[in-house]
């Protein structure tokens, strides 16, 4: 059985959210992710995310993720743009390491 309390790097977290606080602040950001599981939030104008192996997360705008580590595989609990009017056109790309 996999340590469930270690599936984000050397970090104890089985589940958690993450989330932008300011819609307005940032800029057009090149994002690029290594192999681990990542997620991503690109928050104000147009960003480019280059998603890594594995199964990842990432939302361009402003917003929220609230994920959780079940059976071994990573679940997203809800992904929420919750302000896109200053978020700009993103691109997204993933890998085609996913499985499921
Ligand atoms: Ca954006």
């Amino acid at each position: 059985m996999a340590d469930e309390t270690r599936r984000w790097g050397n970090l104890p977290m089985a589940s958690g959210r993450l989330e932008t606080t300011e819609a307005t602040i940032g800029g057009a950001d090149d994002i690029t992710t290594g192999s681990g599981i990542d997620i991503v939030l690109g928050g104000a104008q147009g960003d480019e995310i280059d998603l890594g192996d594995a199964a990842d997360i990432a939302i361009g705008d402003h917003g929220y993720i609230v994920w959780a580590v079940r059976a071994d595989a990573l679940k997203v609990i809800e992904a929420t743009v919750t302000d896109n009017a200053t978020g700009g056109s993103d691109t997204i790309r993933g890998a085609a390491a996913r499985t499921s």
